[in-house]
């Protein structure tokens, strides 16, 4: 089984439906790689127990299920991309989620001459991603909230698959096993593509 060394200082995406398990894959994951994961919504919630500008401006935004806006997040992105840490690769998880993230993305990377090695996409049935979330208990985890963001997953962020699988940058993984196997079937995935 591959352990992720011929990986080192990749940079990735983990891209799913919300619940899929990308930020669990990807802390898990950027230990294996020696990558930092970098969370949008991880940033954006600590922003808001911060009580900081940008946290207040997204507090109610994600409490509804919303996405925040493009401008906002591009902020955000392009400046944890800047850092030091992510000179040597990344496992980015929660974005991009709008075609026009996926513009900014694009140019970020390429201001940096960089581009993207590769984007997992996690594969789980909609009823199990529900299941998943009302057991996490989070602050934007109430069922009808979670629909909201499935409902925005599939207008907005799934056209996604199309845009990276035209690239060939596009790797799918049956997220719907436990997160060990899935794990695996993430390392495994990308060492074929290598
Ligand atoms: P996120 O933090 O990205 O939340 P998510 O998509 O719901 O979760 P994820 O897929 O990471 O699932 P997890 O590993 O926790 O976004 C939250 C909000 O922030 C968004 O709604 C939006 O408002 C805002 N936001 C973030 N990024 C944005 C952007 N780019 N643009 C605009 N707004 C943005 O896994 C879910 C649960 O399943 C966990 O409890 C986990 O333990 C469990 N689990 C994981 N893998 C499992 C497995 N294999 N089997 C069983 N359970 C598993």
């Amino acid at each position: 089984m591959d352990d992720g060394r011929n990986l080192a200082g990749a940079r990735l995406l983990m891209f799913g439906p919300p619940g899929s398990g990308k930020g669990t894959q990807a802390a898990v994951l950027a230990s294996r790689l020696g990558v930092p994961a970098i969370s949008t919504g991880e940033m954006l919630r600590q922003a808001v127990a911060q009580g900081s500008d940008l946290g207040n401006k997204v507090e109610t935004i994600m409490t509804s299920g919303a996405l925040v806006d493009d401008e906002t997040m591009a902020e955000v992105v392009r400046h944890r991309l800047a850092q030091k840490d992510t000179g040597n690769g990344f496992l980015l998880d929660g974005y991009p989620r709008t075609k026009g993230q996926a513009r900014t993305l694009e140019q970020v990377l390429q201001d940096q001459d960089v581009h993207l090695d590769g984007v997992v996409f996690l594969d789980v049935p909609t009823e199990e991603l529900v299941t998943r979330a009302l057991a996490r208990k989070r602050a934007d985890d109430r069922e009808e909230v979670i629909r909201e963001r499935l409902r925005i997953y599939h207008s907005q962020t799934a056209p996604l698959l199309g845009y990276y699988r035209d690239l060939g940058l596009l790797r799918t993984v049956d997220g719907h096993q436990s997160i060990d196997k899935v794990t695996e079937a993430v390392l495994a995935s990308l060492a074929e593509a290598a």
